[in-house]
């Protein structure tokens, strides 16, 4: 992990680099740092240079202009040879053909199926089985507690509930769900030897793919299927493109919203004033969920785009070729977007709504609304059951997994109350 990728020194990137941290030891420090360095900051990830975007406006401006596109082939460092698939993060981006890696009128064709089927008002049929899932989870949690009483929240609660509704709406049985979990842990790890991440990778794409033909020789009421039969614009998805939107769905349904239910909690425990006013009924649970979302995003750097073009950012130029990240958690703490307190949680922010951390444009995250349901159900289900629940250590003992790209706890172990 600590050879360069490419053949620039760490000492010819610049002195104003902020190297990103596979551990994420620090992730407020690192935060700031972002912040500090700049609207559009030069960063490292693992020895691979690349710009971030780490202000609101800017941001949103950046992610609305064509003349930065998905293509990995519009990418200099790739072309030239110089980023392989021997870079743990390569798996972020050459994701195989899907909405989620091509732009222009082939990504709405790719896109248009799936946003449609998770509309608020879509998802109203789904919520009763979200309920439902919501509701054995909490047995789960009750029935998992140790002697001492205490029970790892992210195992037993955050981690399946996501994973059975994406997989029930994606058609992914239920005897799958232990192994794709295990798999996309070793895949967002950077402990993972990286043979080993493109291994397990094309073993999920075996897996994705001996899926779709089964759902195409029997369609049943699923996303997968309705893909598969969809023709938007006349034209069907290949097998490829429907392969590529099932697991680009599976992969982030299942992983952000882990982190959503998770960081909203913690939030609350840490500030137990504002759990009073929403367990009061004073502040809703919207709030809880977007402040968090703005606070604690679960996304902390979204890889990549690539300029087709100089652009011009305030004293910066992206040059044609180099690579953006955009920066979510920063984003969050903008504090020309969200005050001078951007850095405190406060769900009684007038601002706390305007935050970007679903994205903006034409990617904007299509399982916003979904997110927003099920962490709808799950705080409010979670309380109303366990009302005594608090963290059984001290909040500065919980870490981090080493990912470089999402906000995800080793584990959130918590005394039932
Ligand atoms: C993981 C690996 C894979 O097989 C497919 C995808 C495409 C969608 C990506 C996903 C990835 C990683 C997590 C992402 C998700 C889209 C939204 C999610 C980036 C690369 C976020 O964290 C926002």
């Amino acid at each position: 992990m600590n050879c360069p990728h490419t053949a620039a020194a760490p000492a010819d990137r610049g002195a104003g680099t902020v190297v990103i941290d596979p551990m994420v030891q620090d992730l407020d420090g690192e935060t700031a740092r972002l912040r500090d360095a700049g609207v559009l900051a030069r960063i490292d990830l693992l020895g691979v240079p690349a710009w971030t975007v780490t202000r609101h406006a800017e941001a949103r401006q950046l992610l609305l202009d064509p003349r930065l596109v998905k293509d990995i082939d519009a990418w200099d460092l790739w072309r030239s040879g110089a980023v392989t698939h021997a870079w743990p993060l390569i798996g972020m981006i050459d994701a195989g053909r899907s909405m989620f890696t091509v732009d222009g009128a082939e990504h709405r064709r790719l896109r248009t199926k799936t946003s449609q089927a998770l509309t608020p008002r879509r998802l109203e049929a789904i919520r009763p089985e979200i309920e439902k899932f919501t509701q054995e989870l909490l047995d789960a949690l009750d029935a998992a507690q140790g002697d001492d009483g205490v029970v790892d929240l992210k195992s037993v609660f955050a981690q399946p509930l996501p994973m059975r509704v994406v997989g029930m709406l994606m058609g992914v049985d239920e005897s799958q769900h232990a192994m794709l979990t295990r798999q996309y842990k070793a895949f967002f790890s950077m402990l993972t030897p990286q043979d080993e991440r493109l291994a397990l990778l094309a073993e999920l794409d075996v897996f994705y793919t001996d899926l779709v033909r089964e759902k195409t020789a029997r369609p049943t009421d699923d996303l997968t299927s309705a893909l598969i039969l969809a023709e938007e614009g006349g034209e069907p998805l290949t097998e490829e493109e429907v392969v590529g939107n099932l697991k680009a769905m599976v992969a982030a349904g299942h992983e952000t919203t882990i982190g959503l239910v998770l960081n909203a909690v913690r939030a609350l425990l840490s500030h137990p004033g504002q759990l009073r006013q929403v367990l009061a009924g004073e502040v809703g649970w919207d709030a809880v969920i977007e402040e968090t979302l703005r606070w604690d995003t679960p996304t902390t750097h979204l890889l990549m785009r690539f300029a087709t073009e100089d652009i011009t950012v305030g004293d910066e130029v992206i040059r044609k070729g180099e690579g953006l990240v955009v920066s979510y958690r920063a984003i969050g703490r903008d504090v020309e977007q969200h005050g001078a307190d951007a850095d405190a949680f406060d769900i009684t922010r007038p601002t706390r709504n305007r935050h970007m951390t679903f994205g903006h444009g034409p990617h904007i995250c299509p399982g916003a609304a979904l997110s927003r349901v099920e962490a709808g159900i799950a705080l409010p289900a979670l309380f109303t059951r366990f009302p005594g629940l608090r963290l059984a250590v001290p909040d500065e003992e919980i870490t981090k997994l080493p990912v470089m790209t999402q906000n995800d706890m080793t584990a959130f172990p918590v005394l039932l109350g």
